[in-house]
């Protein structure tokens, strides 16, 4: 039976969660709010709009349509300035050896972010064409913790959703990839990602044995 897996970006292949959550601390600043660790969490995995009303219902601020659009053109803009010093050595640890081993095995692979700037990020370290298929903020309607995003990876791949493994680092993405049905690797403790199936810290640690055994 074909297996397949689909990776989310942003904390799973390369540390760019690490640059989201510097761009929304700086803007967060602004209203006077600091953002603590467990709003960190909840913001990784979710779009970029809903993101920023998170930060302003925790800044208990409001503000009108055309401030709210130049924030994001901000916050990204912020953002695109730290993924410009980007390289292909920007990959987390063990994210090269695990796509040469995927590549040995010939296992389809499909991308699942929220990111508008996937393709970007991806063909600054070097991945774009790593994946057999891509989903990203442009292609879905419904961000995680839908289910849509994994499921549309899974229909590019041509793999059924129950034979797709997902490597996710956000709870709002483990929360979709459960919802498609998958089985799912996070990346990161178990505090942080309650609902996964098993936990690496980085793509390095994933051990292939049980690639073979887990959908059987
Ligand atoms: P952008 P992922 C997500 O990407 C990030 O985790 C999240 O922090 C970010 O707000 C979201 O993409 C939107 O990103 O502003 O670049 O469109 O983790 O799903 O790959
Ligand atoms: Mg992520």
């Amino acid at each position: 039976m074909k297996k397949g897996i689909i990776l989310d970006l942003d904390g799973v292949i390369c540390d760019t969660a690490y640059f989201h959550y510097l761009a929304w601390k700086q803007l967060a600043e602004e209203y006077n709010y600091e953002l603590t660790h467990s709003d960190n969490e909840a913001l990784k995995g979710v779009s970029r709009a809903d993101s920023l009303r998170y930060i302003l219902e925790k800044a208990n601020v409001s503000i009108d349509a055309s401030k709210f659009e130049a924030d994001l053109v901000r916050k990204n803009d912020w953002y695109l300035k730290l993924v410009d010093t980007m390289s292909e050595e920007s990959v987390l640890p063990g994210v090269r050896e695990f796509f040469q081993r995927c590549a040995i095995k010939r296992i389809p692979l499909a991308l699942g972010s929220a990111s508008k700037n996937a393709r970007l990020v991806l063909q600054k370290v070097g991945l774009l064409h790593t994946f057999h298929g891509i989903v990203d903020a442009g292609t879905v309607t419904n961000g995680k913790p839908h289910p849509e995003t994994f499921l549309e990876a899974a229909k590019l791949i041509n793999i059924k959703p129950e034979n797709c493994i997902v490597f996710e680092d956000s709870s709002s993405g483990v929360q979709a990839a459960k919802s498609a049905n998958m089985y799912t690797v996070g990346v990161g403790i178990p505090q942080d990602l309650p609902m996964a199936d098993e936990y690496v810290t980085n793509l390095g640690e994933y051990d292939f044995a049980s690639f073979e055994m887990q959908i059987a």
